[in-house]
């Protein structure tokens, strides 16, 4: 599969007192708290290099485990996206994830559902790591401020240790596939069998990928990944949800979180099977420490959401997390039978409600 190849698809408050309370926000969001929580001891998610050897090599281990366990045929796909490849019945637990994103994509980028639905989803196959594969710690982050972001290409991260390594950056001599680290020539199912690419691409909104034209298509991925982005998307947005998603995926989703996804290339890069490199789990465990450091930012920020359940394309500008149905605490996030479906209402403290994590830092 080239790296090149557009893809198929999306071608594309209230803390009045301790009551539990449900009400409107004026700022484009709807506030609620969860209703179950009962988290007493959270896991803790760290930074990709504070596991250390043993730490990463479980990790690597487990996602090596899910991708030798098979296919459960009790998947049950949404059809929120058509026009997907059937279901491989001879492919793994693994590529169960994948298509499971798959299914969603329509429905979960630049809608509404975007933040609760990646950290769900995320959470799921933490657990189904934990208790398929015998897994005893949690999905690791990449921060990608400590410095990474002055040159993310040369990221020690991108070890190309065949134990622990995440991979080096590959190059037009095996077209862009993945040799060197852990995860090297894997193989992954969807949309056709291929190995996993990767392409380091430091200006990728040179390349149209969506529906919508880029303003600003010589745009350095690494200006969204700064120390100084960060600080200004958590403590910015006070009680605004959607505000502060608009911020993540940016114009025109020329944010951290397009930018972070677009620069890698290869899988990580497709909106749609972007779970084929398992970088996508600490890119995504990253961003969902975005939103929960913006929550515990402001009270009026812990359980607002916002947006709209349809992805928009025609007024991107005007509605960046999508339009029709306004997405609330109690819109239900689906997930092809991966895991149950939940209320985002359950979704909405990583440490309440379905939920039982905490960021190290
Ligand atoms: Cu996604």
């Amino acid at each position: 599969m080239s790296c090149a190849r557009a893809p198929t698809l999306l071608a594309i408050y209230a803390m009045l007192s301790l009551q539990f309370v449900i009400l409107a926000c004026a700022l484009g969001s709807t506030v609620a708290i969860p209703s179950k929580p009962t988290c007493q001891n959270p896991g803790v998610r760290k930074e990709w290099r504070a596991l250390g050897y043993s730490g990463q090599k479980a990790y690597v281990d487990a996602m090596k485990c899910l991708s030798s366990l098979p296919h459960d045929p009790s998947l049950s796909p949404t059809g929120a996206t058509p026009g997907l490849p059937p279901l491989d019945k001879n492919s793994s637990r693994y590529d169960d994830v994948v298509y499971t994103h798959m299914d969603a994509n329509e429905k979960v980028h630049f809608t509404g559902r975007f933040y609760p639905f990646h950290r769900y989803f995320v959470h799921t196959v933490e657990d189904i790591l934990q208790k398929k594969c015998q897994y005893k710690g949690y999905i690791p982050y990449w921060d990608w401020t400590l410095g990474d972001y002055a040159d993310i290409k040369n990221s020690p991260i991108f070890s190309a240790d065949p134990v622990v390594g995440l991979g080096a950056f590959p190059d037009a001599s095996t077209n862009f596939t993945l040799t060197t680290g852990a995860f090297r020539n894997w193989v992954r199912k969807y949309p056709i069998a291929h190995p996993i690419q990767r392409n380091y691409t430091l200006q990728p909104f040179k390349q149209q990928i969506f529906p919508w034209s880029f303003n600003l298509p010589d745009k350095r991925a690494n200006e969204t990944q700064t120390p100084a982005e960060w600080q200004s998307i958590v403590t910015g947005y006070v009680g605004n949800f959607t505000a502060f998603q608009g911020a993540v995926d940016g114009v025109r989703a020329e944010g951290v979180h397009a930018s972070t996804h677009r620069s890698l290339g290869g899988d990580v890069a497709d909106p749609s099977w972007s779970p084929n490199d398992p970088l996508f789990f600490l890119v995504h465990a990253q961003l969902d420490r975005l939103w929960a450091t913006w929550q515990k930012q402001h009270p009026a920020n812990q359980y607002a959401i916002g947006g709209g359940e349809d992805l928009e394309t025609v007024n991107i500008d005007q509605f960046l997390t999508g339009s029709g149905k306004p997405v609330t605490a109690d819109t239900t996030i689906y997930l092809s039978n991966l895991g149950p479906d939940v209320k985002i209402k359950d979704l909405l403290s990583t440490k309440g409600g379905v939920l039982c994590y905490d960021y190290a830092t």
